[in-house]
């Protein structure tokens, strides 16, 4: 089997567990040790914002030793860096947002940072920048003009895309959304309202998506619908796997334990939705999570080393399921490939089709609302697969 390209990112297993509540419960990881472990355990590649790397606040001088450390892990390793994206969330000048901030000198700062961090990501090789606008929204309707903000928005990312053209670089811009946290309410809070505002864009070509799977559920919608919807508009540009129980805080828990038949239906779709069964999305499974703030240090390695297991686990019963005679008659019982027939035939007019009395007149409409649909026993030999009831 071809090896899956697994990365995480730095601020993952290194979330030292300080949450709202209480404090940290474990250390900071050293990112060249992070490179390291995760190789072993067998990640392909890292990802990081730019303060996961080099503390903010750090000289020139200290911001280029950071960088050349972390440069030799990667050459020790062979881990890559697909992916990287800003911090402009953390420091207390970001808490009304970075590019809609209600102060223009914030939102002149923010895409400062932002320019010098996509000159690393760059030099790293990365292909794919992200921008998760966390801080990126609201508490007070009155405090924000939502369609100002969109303007700024949208400022900002055409100045980015212009930017990275300019310069040559071969790298694409994810949007990444969600509903709120830490915001009351962020802009761009789903799938659908970030491909809506992606069409406005200037350069809309260089910009694409990067859901997570938690995201989309804290807004009860269906990671997988929202996924093949992203690849239908060509935007799945990066993705976001965790794990999440429901409408409640971002929970950010391991692949695969939360919503376990939604994750499964994602993994049939990633690695065998494509043309002719093969990959839908060729890009990075890219492991978003926070390791339980229960957990110590060895529990970090060990929950990292879970999001690969369940993924993988995931694709061969998605491989199982799809191989099993029963599902394809099944499938067949329930018509689904019926549906990628267009509904014309070629060459058919609407003339043609006003024309032609069985669509209509003679159309039995009482015999086809009577037929069963049969789509539950796809759901039943699913969850069977998935408990290893059958091979
Ligand atoms: C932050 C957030 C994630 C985003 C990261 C990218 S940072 O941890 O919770 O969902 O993907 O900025
Ligand atoms: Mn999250
Ligand atoms: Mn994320």
């Amino acid at each position: 089997m071809e090896k899956i390209p697994f990365t995480f990112g730095l601020w993952t297993v290194g979330w030292p567990a300080r949450d709202p509540f209480g404090d940290a419960t474990r250390p900071a990881l050293d990112p060249v040790e992070t490179v390291h472990r995760l190789a072993e355990l067998g990640a392909t590649g890292v990802t990081f914002h730019d303060d996961d790397l080099i503390p903010f606040g750090s000289d020139d001088a200290e911001r280029e030793r950071h960088i050349e450390r972390f440069r030799a892990a990667l050459g020790e390793t062979g881990l890559i860096v697909p992916m990287a994206t800003t911090n402009l969330f953390t420091h207390p000048v970001f808490k009304d947002g970075g590019f809609t901030s209600n102060r223009r000198d914030v939102r002149r700062y923010a895409l400062r940072k932002v320019l010098r961090n996509i000159d690393l990501a760059a030099s790293l090789g990365a292909k794919t920048y992200v921008l998760w606008g966390g801080r990126e929204g609201a508490e007070s309707d009155s405090a924000k003009d939502v369609r100002a903000a969109l303007d700024r928005y949208k400022e900002g990312l055409d100045l980015l895309t212009s930017y990275v053209i300019e310069k040559g670089y071969d790298i694409r811009f994810a949007i990444e959304p969600k509903p709120n946290e830490p915001r009351g309410d962020i802009l761009l809070p789903t799938i659908g309202h970030a491909l809506g505002f992606i069409n406005e864009l200037e350069h809309s070509e260089r910009v694409g998506l990067n859901p997570e799977v938690g995201h989309e559920q804290m807004a009860g919608l269906n990671f997988m619908h929202g996924i093949a919807q992203a690849l239908w508009h060509g935007k799945l540009f990066h993705i976001d796997l965790n794990g999440q129980r429901g409408i409640k805080y971002d929970q950010d828990l391991v692949f695969g334990h939360g919503d376990l038949l939604n994750a499964f239906f994602l993994v049939d779709l990633l690695e065998f939705g494509g043309p002719e069964g093969g990959r839908a999305y060729e890009g990075p499974r890219h492991f978003d999570y926070k390791p339980a703030r229960t957990e110590d240090v060895a529990g970090v390695w060990a929950s990292a080393a879970a999001n690969m297991r369940m993924y993988t686990l995931l694709r061969e019963r998605a491989e199982a399921y799809r191989a099993d005679p029963e599902v394809q008659a099944a499938l067949a019982n329930a018509r689904v490939a019926e549906l990628s027939e267009t509904t014309l035939g070629a060459g058919e007019t609407v003339a043609d089709l006003l024309a032609d009395k069985t669509a209509f007149e003679d159309f039995d409409v009482d015999a086809a609302g009577a037929e069963g649909a049969n789509f539950v026993q796809l759901t039943q030999l699913a969850i069977e697969h998935l408990l290893g009831a059958r091979k």
